[in-house]
């Protein structure tokens, strides 16, 4: 073979010297393409710029993906970005749903469930059932807090029934001393950066604590928000919302959440800060909206069978792969 190109080189010397090259580049490229982890196929989607990367999981008992590389795909500056990893699977306890989510934070810890990231699978898994846009459909969704049902409405807005809050204090879970009748935590005394606030702790599958400010634009969410989260008063962490009662039906907030810090929305904190401002006697009304940094969402404690009921928007923001190429 040599003694071939060394003639070959007398006649072609331009030819075969791109020739050996190619031949090099080309092992050199193989190698370099080596890697462990194979591509991942993603969607990614906002609600109220509270932003999700939705992977198929269909076919899997477990996450595609561990932990740790969910929170590398959360990264705003080395993976893709988002506040979380939302796993679209198939249904396991045969109770008559169709999907099952399981979430990672960004930080590759797993809450139970995720009001903004289920409006945003409702979505997701429509359009991989091919489901026209303006048709209306209902999903029946097992979650770490049980069945949620959302539905996406004609006008493309989604509709979750979230299902019961729980009120009993040491179920939330929290060790701040109830209040009011059946373990309930309503403006609790608690000591958090030096400061002695007033918390109402409610449970939507995860765990919140919710307190009232004359002025939430004034709030240092950096400041207070971590030392609320990992305060031992909560033995698995907690999400805080900050929220100021603006009018009877409209409450404004700002959040600070367990595994993802400040976020531009929260549909689990929106729920639970509406229950909380009916039990502390901030409001009477049973249909509130809640301003979140990133919009609005209508949320409905209702009062015939104390079920909560969200609404709000989902959008897509484009997919990708994730991983080499
Ligand atoms: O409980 C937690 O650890 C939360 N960070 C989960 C995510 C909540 C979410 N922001 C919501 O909308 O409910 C997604």
């Amino acid at each position: 073979m040599l003694k071939i190109l060394a003639a070959l080189a007398l006649v072609f010397p331009g030819d075969v010297a791109a020739f050996v090259n190619t031949q090099r580049n080309f092992g050199r490229s193989l190698r370099r393409t080596k890697s462990p982890m194979s591509a991942i196929a993603f969607e990614k989607y906002h609600g109220l710029g509270n932003d999700f990367i939705l992977v198929d999981n269909r076919g899997k008992s477990e996450p595609m993906m561990s932990p740790e590389e969910a929170a590398k795909m959360c990264d705003r500056n080395f993976g893709v970005g988002g506040d979380g990893v939302i796993f679209a699977m198939d249904p396991v306890n045969g109770d008559g749903a169709n999907w099952k989510m399981r979430i990672y934070n960004s930080d590759g810890s797993e809450p139970e469930m995720c009001g903004n990231g289920i409006r945003c699978m409702a979505k997701y898994i429509a359009k991989l059932d091919d489901v026209a846009a303006g048709e209306e459909v209902e999903y029946i969704i097992e979650t770490g807090a049980g069945l949620i049902k959302p539905v996406i409405r004609a006008d493309g807005l989604v509709k979750v029934d979230m299902g019961f809050p729980v009120l009993e204090g040491s179920k939330v879970p929290t060790t701040l001393a109830p209040t009011q009748e059946g373990g309930v935590v309503v403006d609790s005394p608690i000591t958090v950066a030096g400061k002695e606030w007033l918390a109402t702790c409610i449970g939507m599958g995860n765990p919140h604590c919710v307190v009232f400010v004359d002025d939430v634009a004034a709030l240092d969410l950096a400041a207070v928000g971590p030392p609320f989260e990992t305060h031992p008063a909560f033995p698995a962490k907690v999400n805080t919302e900050f929220v100021e009662v603006r009018s009877p039906a409209h409450l404004v907030m700002k959040v600070w959440e367990r595994g993802a810090g400040s976020t531009l929305a929260c549909g689990t904190g929106a729920c639970a800060l509406t229950v909380a401002a009916i039990l502390a006697g901030k409001t009477t009304e049973r249909t509130c909206v809640v301003t979140l940094p990133g919009g609005d969402l209508e949320i409905e404690w209702r009062e015939s069978d104390g079920r909560i009921f969200m609404t709000g928007p989902a959008q897509v923001v484009f997919g990708g792969v994730y991983g080499p190429r």
